[in-house]
């Protein structure tokens, strides 16, 4: 006797919140192998970043004259870090034998609100 008033209650059309978009909002994508990623005022420019491959190398921009930043992709193999150099400098990060299917988180080792995801598919 229930059933029929709890199918009643079914109807509404909310859709379901859907985390972790599949869409490539808010990411930008790595390509040729090479990504520039811009520390400015303290923070990043990009903090999604998807590589397709398992290999890519990063050009740091440092534009914060006078304030030490270094790129740190925690658990990449390899050299997965830069020093700490105050700006203006450039730098870059070569990595190799990146994990398929991982999410590698990348932070400055002296601003951790400078925290993005690489996303390797
Ligand atoms: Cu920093």
């Amino acid at each position: 006797m229930l059933v029929a008033a709890l199918a009643l209650a079914g109807c509404g059309s909310s859709k379901a919140d859907v985390s972790g978009s599949t869409g490539s909002s808010g990411c930008r994508a790595a390509t040729g192998g090479t990504f520039t990623l811009v520390a400015k005022n303290t923070r990043w420019d990009t903090s999604c970043i998807t590589l397709s491959g398992t290999s890519v190398t990063f050009t740091i921009k440092n534009e914060d004259r006078g304030i030490a930043h270094n790129l740190n992709v925690m658990g990449a193999p390899g050299t997965y870090k830069t020093d700490l150099v105050p700006g203006i400098a450039t730098q870059t990060l070569a990595l190799k034998g990146l994990t398929p299917g991982k999410t590698y988180t990348y932070v400055c080792d002296l601003h951790p609100s400078m925290i993005g995801e690489l996303k390797v598919q």
